[in-house]
């Protein structure tokens, strides 16, 4: 069984991998420069490819998927417009208010139900630039993955009609894809195609990929031009950062594909933890009507960590440091847990 941090099976989050052997050899040996004057190859490789594989010009890497989101919120959104989104979306619920607090973004929210996207919804609140009254919006914010919607993978037909609408209204849509690697493998919708239905997206190289750190923002290339002040702006500006960057493109080259295990761990917790298999689209299992802090604790003492998401509801994250014999294993210990509290 592979142990995750501290000798536990980790699935709070998975964001926790920790770089293997043969990524921390990739990232010794890479090549670097200051990437500030742009002069790090690795880094300039890895933008490259990231661009294409969406399907855009240009791109930049970037130390987190909240700076890749807020820039790309910046870019898409002016003072005192809004963003329109999900309540649920990491965007406007996990990222501490940067885009009002960053950028004087206003930001107003649809009640989806459990995170998925309908078309429609968004495009009825969607309110004109130019009135002297109203607060312009100016973008839409999607996410794909969901967080907060368990992983859910977004409607391809929703995401397709909410962009072409975009094109004649004069909105953007900025694409929140912590997770898209995982949604592309769990739908077979290739990359391109989620990244041509954006006109910003933030993708994370730092999750289930596996890198330690490091997310990329994709767009046209005057965007990433001015996306590279903003950047800077916020300290964001890294040197000789080759050495992150290796580690992303070690990810994208041999992480990609066994995404579909983590799938397939998370449906075989669900199984055993009788929690509906339709609700587990990608890599999360949400697990509802149970005391989460007192099941988060029961299980630590037990060498598995759980995420507790609010009071009743614990998220399981499958990721590249827990393999089957973890999966079991928490599985077994949450399922005896879970229940003795529930008998108690
Ligand atoms: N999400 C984290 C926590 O912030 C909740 C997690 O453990 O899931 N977009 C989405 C959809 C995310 O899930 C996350 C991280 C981010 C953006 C932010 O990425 P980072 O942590 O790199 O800033």
């Amino acid at each position: 069984m592979t142990i995750s941090n501290g000798g536990s099976v980790d699935l709070r989050s998975d964001t926790l991998t920790r770089p293997t052997a043969a990524m921390r050899r990739a990232m010794a040996e890479a090549l670097v420069g200051d990437d500030v004057y742009r002069e790090d190859p690795t880094v300039n490789a890895l933008e490259e490819r990231v661009a294409e594989l969406f399907g855009h010009e240009a791109a930049l890497f970037v130390p987190s998927g909240t700076m890749g989101n807020q820039i790309g919120l910046r870019l898409v959104c002016e003072p005192g417009q809004e963003v329109l989104g999900d309540a649920d979306a990491h965007v406007l619920t996990y990222e501490m208010g940067a885009a009002a607090a960053l950028f004087g973004l206003s930001s107003r929210t649809v009640v989806s139900e459990g995170g998925r996207l309908s078309a429609d919804q968004l495009i009825a609140q969607v309110r004109p630039h130019g009135d002297w009254h109203l607060t312009a919006t100016a973008a839409i914010a999607v996410e794909n993955t969901h967080n907060r919607g368990g992983g859910l993978v977004q409607p391809l037909a929703e995401l397709e009609r909410l962009f072409e609408w975009s094109r004649t209204a004069g909105v953007n849509v900025h694409l929140d894809g912590a997770r898209v690697f995982n949604a592309s493998v769990a739908s077979g919708v290739p990359l391109s195609t989620y990244g041509r239905l954006a006109d910003t997206a933030s993708v994370c190289l730092s999750k289930g990929l596996g890198a330690p750190v490091g997310s990329v923002l994709v767009a046209g290339a005057e965007r990433i031009a001015a996306a590279r002040l903003w950047r800077k702006r916020l300290g964001g500006g890294m040197r000789q950062v080759g050495v992150l960057a290796a580690a992303a493109a070690y990810a994208l080259g041999h992480h990609l594909d066994r995404l579909a295990e983590d799938h397939e761990h998370a449906r075989l917790l669900a199984e055993r933890l009788g929690v509906d298999p339709a609700t587990v689209e990608t890599n999360m299992v949400v697990v509802d009507d149970v005391p989460a802090p007192a099941v988060a604790e029961a299980a630590r003492a037990q060498g598995v960590l759980v995420g507790q998401v609010s009071a009743r509801r614990v998220r399981l994250v499958t990721h590249l440091d827990v393999d089957r014999a973890g999966v079991e294993h928490a599985a077994k210990v949450l399922t005896q847990v879970i229940g003795d509290l529930a008998g108690r």
